[in-house]
């Protein structure tokens, strides 16, 4: 078993999905790199000891400098907010580590062009947590899309909704609520969840030719968590937009935090001519597949539970019927990581795949503001 030494800045709620993948991957993958929980970096030193207790990570850092330039790193783990993203990245690159980071890739696609040459010229692995392509059901649609199963796409829909900002008091900025400061996080739904609906559209049903969006703020002003200062909220909270796909299908995509009764509804549909399937986060190891060549009397939705061993990773897991979640997403990325390093294959998404979900977003911002249709 080869080490690779991990070194993670953050902490929050990405920080233990991917320290539970890199725990978890090599007890149900056979691989032979295995991940050691290095170090972790958050400038609190009581909370990143805290997280280094209850994760077991080996050691702690204040400063990701000191973290990047340890000679017992093999790999950064980025999951910091949005604005550090860049520098970071490109600071582990400039250093020969390989580099994960969250999603989305970046603030802009400036910044992402930026990242993907810094790590194509030093040469490292890197990848972006998209993680809903490793849900079972996802990648088994697929599958099904690539195995031509579905004929030509006329339909590509997609929502991602929830309702946690609805209360006007929920501030802004700050550890848990950063996602809401557009300083930091760059952009409101669309690159915190529009970003994940996008990731997977480009995978099951390629390249997006343009769009043309509307974006809403809903709540104008918001504290902020740290300076108690009363501030202009200037993310989106709702976004819609539609588009045309190359391979000649519209689509259709939704995404708020106002959505009540709604707290992480991804749903996916895809309208073929020979067959549709749909998938929805909630009820995630399911997918549903309409196929209109079955015999007519028996012809109709059906839910598929997938969790039979020939279905995309569930040979790993436990027998026929018994499902898995949204945590093994993270484990299912971090074993098809560790492999690529063994094959030489690129994982995927890499930063290059996830620069073309960052054009997506930036045009879809562009298009609201301007009124009018961008080209991607
Ligand atoms: O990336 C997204 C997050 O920022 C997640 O997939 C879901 O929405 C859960 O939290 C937020």
């Amino acid at each position: 078993m080869k080490p690779l030494n991990i070194g993670m800045i953050g902490y929050g709620f990405m920080g233990r999905t991917h320290s539970n993948g890199y725990r978890q991957a090599n007890r149900f993958f056979d691989l032979e790199y295995q991940p050691v929980l290095k170090a972790v970096c958050a400038r609190n030193e009581e909370k990143a000891k805290a997280f280094a207790e209850q994760q077991g990570y080996e050691s702690i850092e204040t400063d990701w400098r000191k973290l990047i330039a340890r000679d017992d790193i093999d790999a950064v783990d980025v999951c910091t907010p949005n604005n550090l993203h860049k520098e970071i990245s490109i600071a582990a690159a400039e250093a020969g580590k390989m580099v994960l980071c969250e999603k989305p890739l970046a603030m802009s696609v400036a910044e992402g062009i930026e990242m993907c040459e810094a790590v194509e010229k030093a040469g490292v692995a890197n990848m972006v947590w998209y993680n809903y392509r490793r849900v079972p059901a996802v990648t088994l649609a697929k599958q099904l899309i690539d195995e031509g199963r579905l004929g030509k796409v006329f339909h590509y829909r997609a929502n991602f909704l929830q309702d946690w900002t609805i209360n006007a008091d929920v501030p802004q900025g700050g550890a848990a609520t950063w996602r809401l400061d557009a300083e930091a996080a760059g952009s409101g739904v669309t690159g915190d969840l529009l970003a994940h609906c996008i990731d997977t559209a480009l995978w099951l049903n390629g390249d997006i030719e343009d769009v043309s969006a509307m974006t809403e703020t809903f709540v104008k002003e918001r504290v902020h968590a740290e300076t108690g200062a009363k501030q202009p909220v200037t993310i989106d909270d709702a976004c819609m937009f539609h588009c045309h796909f190359k391979n000649g299908s519209l689509g259709l995509f939704e995404s708020t935090r106002y959505a009540r009764g709604h707290k992480a509804l991804y749903t996916l549909e895809v309208n073929g001519e020979n067959a549709s399937l749909r998938w929805d986060l909630h009820d995630l190891h399911r997918l549903e597949y309409f196929d209109h060549g079955d015999d007519s009397i028996v012809r109709g939705w059906r839910s598929v539970h997938v969790s039979d061993g020939d279905q995309p990773y569930m040979g790993n897991w436990w027998v026929p019927g018994l499902q898995i979640g949204y945590e093994h997403t993270f484990i299912h990325q971090v074993a098809d990581f560790l492999k690529s390093l063994e094959t030489g294959e690129p994982a995927h998404p890499n930063f290059r795949d996830a620069l073309e979900t960052q054009k997506v977003c930036d045009a879809v911002l562009a298009s609201a503001k301007e009124r009018c249709w961008k080209n991607i």
